[in-house]
């Protein structure tokens, strides 16, 4: 049968700044919390850094080329802050704006949409050095930098995302400190996550009030908590961990509200004010990001632990796919999200290159053909999604584990920096150039 998706539906492709484009020091760029953390020994595996990552930054005008040879409509990147503001705050560094502005008018040339990521996680070193997200001030200094980018690139670019999955920048940064700035303090990370939502309401009305036409929303990786051991200390565990998780994210800017639970039962959560609440409380669109489910059994959660039914990705998580399902209904009916728009979605396999310069990835094709059979299940039963962004345009520096594990739908040689398409980017293109795809069920 074929399942097919709306001919208005916009198809893409995702990268983040840190991740693919290198030049770290380069033309007046700062230093950002991510350089630090991989320059400190023993934080990265192999202690690989982003400091040449894909070579984007000098190589931006291939890779658009070879977008565009792939029929890629939309292209989801994000711009480093401390590319634009290399303290942080202060004076803006031309050069950086220059480059962004290549980048887009390069891309609309080529015809395809721009849509920005404002912070994926690349934090200027200097604003982490005065206090960082645990401080209320710092939500300011995101929305002057939102405004310089509104002004300097919101004529030619209308989709905007605030922020790339808070959840990972509270409490893997600041609670579990494994990634940058590697903190172990929970208090700080709820506090980080309530001035990141803060922040996003706050940077809402001043992009609108710059273009009104703007659509802007933030991302969010959706933790879907499976009870595989069904026991009762799970179910406890499960019905508290879905408000911390995602409640306190989804809640302040899709329902105005903040999850009483997490209130009532963690005393580290953060004094809410409900000014803050009517701030937090604007969007045009959510991002759902969806790679795996969360296994619990025993009252115990885990990301990797080996659940031996599951065939595990190169990153070590289970296959999942009607988990996505599931989320993507839990983001329509319990959080009524208006626009939902999948911003990442993707697996990690351990790719080889053949002599021909072929990389057949079966793994990743069937991953990707199964969750876009449970995308579109979703929307049969009435989730409003309006969009999908394939993670990740091309194999890039993967945070804690460098550049280990390959998410890309094209292949990268670190050693020379040449691309080649796998075959699962093949099929992406010829997914959107057919609007669907044709599947035994
Ligand atoms: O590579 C990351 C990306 O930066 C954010 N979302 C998840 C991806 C895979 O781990």
């Amino acid at each position: 049968m074929k399942i097919s998706f709306p001919s208005n539906f916009k198809w893409g492709v995702a990268t983040a700044a840190f991740q693919i484009e290198g030049a770290w020091n380069e033309d007046g760029k700062g230093e950002s919390i991510w350089d630090r953390f991989c320059h400190t020994p023993g934080h990265i595996e192999r202690s690989d850094t982003g400091d040449i990552a894909c070579d984007h930054y000098h190589r931006y005008p291939e890779d658009i080329k070879l977008m565009q040879s792939m029929n890629i409509p939309n292209y989801r990147f994000s711009v480093s802050w401390p590319r634009i503001y290399p303290n942080g705050k202060g004076a803006v560094n031309q050069n950086g704006l220059d480059f962004y502005n290549k980048l887009v008018d390069t891309l609309l040339k080529a015809g395809i949409e721009p849509w920005i990521t404002l912070y994926h996680w690349d934090l200027p070193q200097a604003l982490h050095d005065e206090g960082s997200w645990p401080e209320r001030k710092i939500t300011d200094y995101f929305t002057t930098y939102a405004e310089t980018m509104a002004k300097a690139l919101g004529d030619r670019v209308k989709n905007w995302m605030t922020f790339n999955e808070p959840w990972v920048v509270s409490f893997m940064g600041y609670h579990e400190g494994v990634f940058a700035p590697g903190e172990t303090s929970e208090k700080r990370a709820l506090q980080t996550a309530y001035h990141l939502m803060l922040a996003h309401g706050k940077a809402y009305s001043a992009i609108k009030s710059i273009h009104s036409d703007a659509r802007i929303g933030f991302t969010h990786n959706y933790l879907h908590y499976h009870n595989l051991g069904r026991d009762e200390k799970s179910a406890q565990l499960i019905n508290y961990k879905q408000h911390e998780s995602n409640g306190i994210f989804l809640e302040p800017v899709s329902l105005g509200n903040y999850p009483e639970i997490v209130l009532e039962q963690n005393a580290n959560a953060p004094t809410v004010h409900p000014d803050d609440l009517k701030v937090m409380n604007q969007y045009d669109f959510i991002g759902i990001q969806y790679y795996f489910d969360v296994l619990v059994a025993n009252g115990e959660w885990s990301f990797d632990k080996p659940f031996p039914i599951y065939k595990r990705t190169e990153m070590g998580w289970p296959v999942t796919p009607v988990g996505f399902y599931e989320s993507i209904m839990s983001f329509a009916t319990e959080y009524q999200v208006k626009d939902i728009i999948v911003t990442e979605n993707g697996s990690a396999w351990p790719d080889t290159l053949s002599p021909e310069g072929n990389v057949f990835d079966d793994d990743r094709q069937h991953y990707l053909i199964d969750h876009l059979y449970q995308l579109r299940r979703a929307m049969d039963d009435g989730a409003p999604v309006s969009g999908y962004f394939a993670w990740a345009f091309m194999d890039n520096f993967e945070w804690k584990h460098g550049y280990r594990p390959r998410f890309g739908l094209v292949y990268v040689d670190y050693g020379s920096q040449k691309r080649h398409i796998k075959e699962s980017g093949h099929l992406f293109s010829k997914i959107i150039q057919e609007k669907g795809f044709e599947c035994i069920v």
